[in-house]
């Protein structure tokens, strides 16, 4: 029987980490999800300049960020680099600090891209500020002309109930 325990501790170990999920890309695309390095920047163990999960084109006049968060009560940041300069990352918005709701679901339908870069390859990288810590997703993406963008889809881009939301800076975090 010795041998029937390190499996259940192990079986455990794998449960509880899959329970704790973190959050995801819904939209654009992630460049990869891992729970386990999700808290590695910038883009959560995944290489940054990666486009081999496909690139998504976003509208530089409007384009949604949704996210599924098993987390309540977070600050979002929204950045966004150049491929030729992937350490170089540029705020696309103020923060997003989720008051109320966000979970599972939080989407921010219009975010605004950058004009010079169109047409260039780039990164989209969000933020997490979490209770249990900095998390990173990244997305290869394109900025096009024109939007805003509204023609996306309730699985790409939508609000839980009750999600409420404030934009600002914040240098020290409060969290639920
Ligand atoms: C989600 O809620 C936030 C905060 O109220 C709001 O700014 C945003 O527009 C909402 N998103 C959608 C897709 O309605
Ligand atoms: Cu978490």
């Amino acid at each position: 029987m010795h041998f029937y325990l390190p499996k259940l501790i192990l079986t455990l170990l794998l449960s509880l980490q899959f329970a704790s999920a973190h959050f995801f890309l819904r939209y654009p695309a992630y460049i990869g999800y891992n729970d386990l390095t999700q808290g590695t920047g910038p883009c959560g163990g995944f290489t940054a300049t990666d486009r081999s999960a496909g690139v998504t084109e976003l509208t530089v006049n409007g384009f949604p960020i949704g996210v599924t968060s098993t987390h309540l009560g977070v600050y979002y940041e929204f950045r966004a680099a150049l491929v030729s300069a992937p350490t170089t990352w540029v705020s696309l918005t103020q923060m997003s600090h989720l008051t109320a709701g966000g979970f599972p679901y939080y989407c921010q339908p219009q975010i605004p891209g950058i004009a010079a870069w169109v047409g260039q390859d780039a990164i989209l990288q969000v933020i997490q500020h979490a209770s249990d810590g900095t998390l990173y997703q990244c997305a290869a993406i394109k900025f096009v002309s024109g939007g805003p963008w509204t023609g996306y889809t309730t699985s790409q881009c939508r609000n839980s109930t009750g999600t409420t939301a404030e934009w600002g800076y914040w240098t020290t975090f409060t969290f639920r």
